[in-house]
Protein backbone atom coordinates (compact mmCIF):
# COMPACT_ATOMS: atom_id res chain seq x y z
CA UNK A 1 0.00 0.00 0.00
CA UNK A 2 1.55 3.73 -0.96
CA UNK A 3 1.75 6.41 1.47
CA UNK A 4 -1.50 7.82 0.36
CA UNK A 5 -3.75 4.93 0.88
CA UNK A 6 -1.86 4.18 4.24
CA UNK A 7 -2.39 7.92 5.09
CA UNK A 8 -6.29 7.20 4.65
CA UNK A 9 -6.23 4.19 6.77
CA UNK A 10 -4.41 4.75 9.42
CA UNK A 11 -3.53 8.42 9.61
CA UNK A 12 -4.63 11.13 11.91
CA UNK A 13 -4.09 11.53 16.17
CA UNK A 14 -0.57 11.92 15.59
CA UNK A 15 -0.19 9.10 12.76
CA UNK A 16 1.63 10.49 9.59
CA UNK A 17 3.22 8.47 6.58
CA UNK A 18 6.48 9.85 5.15
CA UNK A 19 8.74 8.27 2.41
CA UNK A 20 12.17 7.29 4.00
CA UNK A 21 14.62 6.34 1.52
CA UNK A 22 12.49 5.15 -0.88
CA UNK A 23 10.20 3.13 1.61
CA UNK A 24 7.08 4.18 3.22
CA UNK A 25 7.56 5.05 7.13
CA UNK A 26 5.11 5.56 9.67
CA UNK A 27 5.71 8.77 12.26
CA UNK A 28 4.07 8.77 15.33
CA UNK A 29 4.24 12.81 16.75
CA UNK A 30 2.80 12.80 20.39
CA UNK A 31 3.43 15.33 23.13
CA UNK A 32 5.91 12.57 24.77
CA UNK A 33 7.87 11.50 21.80
CA UNK A 34 8.61 11.56 17.92
CA UNK A 35 9.24 8.19 16.34
CA UNK A 36 9.80 7.10 12.74
CA UNK A 37 9.26 3.27 11.85
CA UNK A 38 10.14 1.84 8.67
CA UNK A 39 7.90 -0.53 6.80
CA UNK A 40 10.75 -2.02 5.48
CA UNK A 41 12.13 -4.00 7.64
CA UNK A 42 9.62 -3.14 10.13
CA UNK A 43 12.49 -1.04 11.44
CA UNK A 44 12.24 1.62 14.18
CA UNK A 45 14.46 4.05 12.48
CA UNK A 46 13.91 7.45 15.23
CA UNK A 47 12.69 7.63 18.69
CA UNK A 48 13.46 11.58 19.79
CA UNK A 49 12.51 13.11 23.23
CA UNK A 50 12.41 16.34 23.25
CA UNK A 51 15.25 17.89 25.01
CA UNK A 52 17.33 14.77 24.60
CA UNK A 53 20.26 14.03 21.90
CA UNK A 54 18.62 11.29 19.73
CA UNK A 55 18.23 8.10 21.72
CA UNK A 56 18.74 5.38 18.77
CA UNK A 57 21.72 5.42 15.76
CA UNK A 58 21.81 5.50 12.46
CA UNK A 59 25.05 5.26 10.59
CA UNK A 60 25.29 7.74 7.78
CA UNK A 61 26.73 5.47 5.57
CA UNK A 62 23.28 2.96 5.87
CA UNK A 63 21.95 0.94 3.05
CA UNK A 64 18.45 1.55 1.97
CA UNK A 65 17.66 -1.24 -1.16
CA UNK A 66 15.21 -3.85 -0.83
CA UNK A 67 16.71 -6.64 0.08
CA UNK A 68 19.40 -5.55 2.15
CA UNK A 69 19.40 -4.42 6.21
CA UNK A 70 19.80 -0.82 7.45
CA UNK A 71 22.20 0.10 9.76
CA UNK A 72 20.85 1.71 13.05
CA UNK A 73 17.65 1.52 14.83
CA UNK A 74 16.18 -1.72 15.91
CA UNK A 75 16.87 -4.16 13.19
CA UNK A 76 14.71 -7.24 14.28
CA UNK A 77 16.69 -10.36 13.76
CA UNK A 78 14.11 -13.83 13.32
CA UNK A 79 13.84 -16.60 12.72
CA UNK A 80 17.76 -17.23 13.22
CA UNK A 81 19.97 -15.09 15.17
CA UNK A 82 23.79 -14.18 13.47
CA UNK A 83 24.74 -16.24 10.57
CA UNK A 84 22.13 -18.66 8.17
CA UNK A 85 21.44 -21.51 8.49
CA UNK A 86 21.77 -24.45 5.98
CA UNK A 87 19.52 -23.43 2.95
CA UNK A 88 19.01 -19.90 4.00
CA UNK A 89 20.91 -16.94 2.92
CA UNK A 90 21.54 -13.82 5.21
CA UNK A 91 22.94 -12.51 9.07
CA UNK A 92 20.26 -12.39 11.72
CA UNK A 93 17.32 -13.97 9.47
CA UNK A 94 15.07 -12.82 6.23
CA UNK A 95 12.36 -10.26 8.09
CA UNK A 96 14.40 -7.16 8.06
CA UNK A 97 15.25 -7.06 4.73
CA UNK A 98 11.47 -7.22 3.85
CA UNK A 99 8.85 -5.54 3.62
CA UNK A 100 5.95 -6.19 5.93
CA UNK A 101 2.21 -4.64 6.07
CA UNK A 102 0.46 -2.03 8.31
CA UNK A 103 -2.37 -3.84 10.41
CA UNK A 104 -3.15 -1.12 12.79
CA UNK A 105 -2.07 2.14 14.17
CA UNK A 106 -3.44 5.25 16.51
CA UNK A 107 -3.51 6.09 20.17
CA UNK A 108 -2.12 4.30 22.63
CA UNK A 109 -3.76 3.07 25.42
CA UNK A 110 -1.42 3.67 27.98
CA UNK A 111 -0.75 7.34 26.16
CA UNK A 112 1.09 8.27 22.78
CA UNK A 113 1.06 6.41 19.59
CA UNK A 114 1.38 2.48 18.94
CA UNK A 115 1.56 1.11 15.08
CA UNK A 116 1.31 -2.65 14.75
CA UNK A 117 3.24 -4.14 11.76
CA UNK A 118 2.37 -7.37 10.18
CA UNK A 119 5.07 -10.09 8.46
CA UNK A 120 3.76 -13.41 7.68
CA UNK A 121 6.39 -16.23 6.56
CA UNK A 122 6.27 -19.64 6.01
CA UNK A 123 4.89 -21.55 8.84
CA UNK A 124 5.32 -18.09 11.43
CA UNK A 125 3.55 -14.96 11.35
CA UNK A 126 4.60 -11.50 13.50
CA UNK A 127 2.61 -8.76 15.00
CA UNK A 128 5.38 -6.33 16.05
CA UNK A 129 3.71 -3.61 17.69
CA UNK A 130 5.94 -0.03 18.87
CA UNK A 131 4.61 1.86 21.22
CA UNK A 132 5.60 5.29 21.71
CA UNK A 133 5.38 7.65 24.48
CA UNK A 134 8.11 8.89 26.93
CA UNK A 135 9.40 5.01 27.32
CA UNK A 136 9.56 3.27 23.25
CA UNK A 137 7.82 -0.48 23.67
CA UNK A 138 9.08 -2.67 20.87
CA UNK A 139 6.66 -6.04 21.28
CA UNK A 140 7.36 -8.76 19.23
CA UNK A 141 4.73 -11.11 18.88
CA UNK A 142 5.43 -14.65 17.31
CA UNK A 143 2.55 -16.87 16.00
CA UNK A 144 3.55 -20.61 15.03
CA UNK A 145 1.60 -21.40 11.78
CA UNK A 146 1.89 -24.62 11.78
CA UNK A 147 1.06 -27.93 14.19
CA UNK A 148 4.81 -28.82 15.46
CA UNK A 149 6.60 -26.56 17.72
CA UNK A 150 8.64 -23.45 15.84
CA UNK A 151 12.50 -23.26 16.79
CA UNK A 152 13.62 -19.98 16.29
CA UNK A 153 17.06 -17.80 16.94
CA UNK A 154 16.17 -13.73 17.26
CA UNK A 155 16.87 -10.79 19.14
CA UNK A 156 15.66 -6.88 18.81
CA UNK A 157 19.17 -5.76 17.89
CA UNK A 158 18.83 -2.15 19.14
CA UNK A 159 21.24 1.09 18.01
CA UNK A 160 22.12 3.44 20.76
CA UNK A 161 23.35 6.98 20.27
CA UNK A 162 25.98 7.47 23.07
CA UNK A 163 28.12 10.62 23.67
CA UNK A 164 31.55 8.53 23.57
CA UNK A 165 31.52 5.05 23.80
CA UNK A 166 34.43 4.77 25.91
CA UNK A 167 32.97 7.02 28.34
CA UNK A 168 29.60 4.93 28.99
CA UNK A 169 29.41 2.57 31.37
CA UNK A 170 26.94 -0.61 30.48
CA UNK A 171 25.49 -2.03 34.00
CA UNK A 172 23.59 -4.34 34.93
CA UNK A 173 25.36 -7.43 33.99
CA UNK A 174 27.85 -7.66 37.57
CA UNK A 175 28.29 -11.77 37.59
CA UNK A 176 26.77 -12.55 34.76
CA UNK A 177 28.21 -15.20 32.26
CA UNK A 178 28.79 -14.71 29.00
CA UNK A 179 30.54 -15.93 25.37
CA UNK A 180 32.76 -13.36 24.13
CA UNK A 181 32.66 -13.87 20.22
CA UNK A 182 35.66 -12.22 19.63
CA UNK A 183 37.68 -14.55 21.07
CA UNK A 184 35.67 -17.60 21.64
CA UNK A 185 35.40 -17.73 24.96
CA UNK A 186 33.44 -17.84 28.04
CA UNK A 187 33.30 -15.18 30.77
CA UNK A 188 31.70 -13.82 34.03
CA UNK A 189 31.27 -10.00 33.80
CA UNK A 190 33.16 -8.49 36.56
CA UNK A 191 31.25 -4.95 37.60
CA UNK A 192 29.98 -2.46 34.39
CA UNK A 193 30.90 -3.21 31.01
CA UNK A 194 33.09 -0.71 29.65
CA UNK A 195 34.21 -0.32 25.54
CA UNK A 196 38.24 0.49 25.02
CA UNK A 197 38.40 -2.68 22.10
CA UNK A 198 35.70 -4.73 20.09
CA UNK A 199 32.83 -5.67 22.09
CA UNK A 200 30.68 -8.52 21.28
CA UNK A 201 29.22 -10.36 23.79
CA UNK A 202 26.40 -12.75 24.56
CA UNK A 203 25.16 -12.76 28.31
CA UNK A 204 22.63 -15.22 29.56
CA UNK A 205 20.82 -12.81 31.11
CA UNK A 206 17.05 -12.35 31.71
CA UNK A 207 17.86 -9.30 33.66
CA UNK A 208 18.05 -5.17 32.92
CA UNK A 209 20.10 -2.86 31.34
CA UNK A 210 21.36 0.77 31.93
CA UNK A 211 23.47 2.51 29.46
CA UNK A 212 25.18 5.62 31.77
CA UNK A 213 26.16 8.42 29.58
CA UNK A 214 28.32 11.20 31.74
CA UNK A 215 28.36 13.14 27.94
CA UNK A 216 24.84 13.15 27.40
CA UNK A 217 23.60 13.57 31.07
CA UNK A 218 21.46 10.58 30.83
CA UNK A 219 20.62 6.68 31.56
CA UNK A 220 19.16 4.62 29.15
CA UNK A 221 17.37 2.15 31.02
CA UNK A 222 16.49 -0.85 28.88
CA UNK A 223 14.19 -3.58 29.88
CA UNK A 224 13.15 -6.85 28.47
CA UNK A 225 10.41 -9.49 28.83
CA UNK A 226 10.69 -13.02 27.25
CA UNK A 227 14.47 -12.89 26.76
CA UNK A 228 17.06 -14.82 27.91
CA UNK A 229 20.07 -13.27 25.85
CA UNK A 230 21.58 -10.24 25.79
CA UNK A 231 24.01 -9.38 23.26
CA UNK A 232 26.07 -6.13 23.64
CA UNK A 233 28.25 -5.19 20.20
CA UNK A 234 30.72 -2.19 19.57
CA UNK A 235 32.74 -2.99 16.46
CA UNK A 236 35.61 -0.65 17.19
CA UNK A 237 38.16 0.11 15.20
CA UNK A 238 39.29 -2.79 12.77
CA UNK A 239 35.48 -4.14 12.46
CA UNK A 240 34.16 -0.66 11.29
CA UNK A 241 36.21 -0.24 8.59
CA UNK A 242 36.19 -3.94 7.40
CA UNK A 243 31.54 -3.20 7.04
CA UNK A 244 30.81 -0.93 3.73
CA UNK A 245 27.71 0.28 5.75
CA UNK A 246 29.51 1.34 8.81
CA UNK A 247 31.48 4.54 8.94
CA UNK A 248 35.31 4.50 9.91
CA UNK A 249 34.52 6.65 13.22
CA UNK A 250 31.28 5.91 13.86
CA UNK A 251 31.93 3.55 16.89
CA UNK A 252 32.66 5.89 18.75
CA UNK A 253 28.83 7.48 19.42
CA UNK A 254 26.98 3.82 19.01
CA UNK A 255 26.80 0.70 21.36
CA UNK A 256 23.93 -2.52 21.01
CA UNK A 257 22.27 -3.75 23.52
CA UNK A 258 20.00 -6.61 22.07
CA UNK A 259 17.48 -8.69 23.64
CA UNK A 260 17.11 -12.21 21.98
CA UNK A 261 16.47 -15.72 22.41
CA UNK A 262 20.06 -16.87 21.17
CA UNK A 263 20.58 -20.66 20.41
CA UNK A 264 24.37 -20.30 20.77
CA UNK A 265 23.85 -19.74 24.22
CA UNK A 266 21.06 -20.41 25.45
CA UNK A 267 17.69 -22.59 24.10
CA UNK A 268 16.33 -20.46 21.38
CA UNK A 269 13.10 -19.41 20.98
CA UNK A 270 10.64 -22.25 21.02
CA UNK A 271 6.91 -21.65 20.09
CA UNK A 272 3.85 -24.06 20.80
CA UNK A 273 1.38 -24.25 18.02
CA UNK A 274 -1.90 -22.02 19.48
CA UNK A 275 -0.01 -20.20 22.11
CA UNK A 276 1.45 -16.89 20.76
CA UNK A 277 5.27 -16.13 22.35
CA UNK A 278 6.07 -12.42 22.68
CA UNK A 279 9.98 -10.86 22.64
CA UNK A 280 9.68 -7.84 24.35
CA UNK A 281 12.26 -4.57 24.73
CA UNK A 282 11.73 -1.14 27.01
CA UNK A 283 13.58 1.71 26.91
CA UNK A 284 13.41 4.58 29.27
CA UNK A 285 15.28 7.73 29.59
CA UNK A 286 16.72 9.35 32.82
CA UNK A 287 18.34 12.57 32.78
CA UNK A 288 21.12 13.09 34.91
CA UNK A 289 21.36 16.61 36.38
O1 LIG B 1 25.37 -7.63 17.51
C1 LIG B 1 25.95 -8.85 17.39
C2 LIG B 1 26.29 -9.17 15.93
O2 LIG B 1 25.99 -10.52 15.66
C3 LIG B 1 27.75 -8.83 15.66
O3 LIG B 1 28.52 -10.02 15.60
C4 LIG B 1 27.73 -8.09 14.33
O4 LIG B 1 27.83 -8.98 13.24
C5 LIG B 1 26.38 -7.39 14.41
O5 LIG B 1 25.52 -8.37 15.00
C6 LIG B 1 25.85 -6.83 13.11
O6 LIG B 1 25.47 -7.86 12.25
P1 LIG B 1 24.94 -7.43 10.77
O7 LIG B 1 24.58 -8.72 10.10
O8 LIG B 1 23.76 -6.52 10.96
O9 LIG B 1 26.09 -6.69 10.13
Amino acid sequence: MNIDGLMEKFGGNGISFEDYHGFPAVRMENEFSSTLVSVYGGHVIEFKLPECEDILWMSGKSLFANGSPMRGGVPVCFPWFGAAPEGKSGSHGCVRNAMWEVSAAGIAPEGGNFVTLYFKGEDFELYYTVTANYTLTLSLEVNNLGVADFHFGGALHTYFNVSDAEKIAIEGLHGVSFLDTVINENGIQDGALKIDREIDRMFRSCGSVRIVDPGYKRVIHIDKYGSDSTVVWNPWIDKSKRMPDFGDDEYHTMVCVEAGKVPRIGDGGVVHSGVPFELRQVIRVELLD
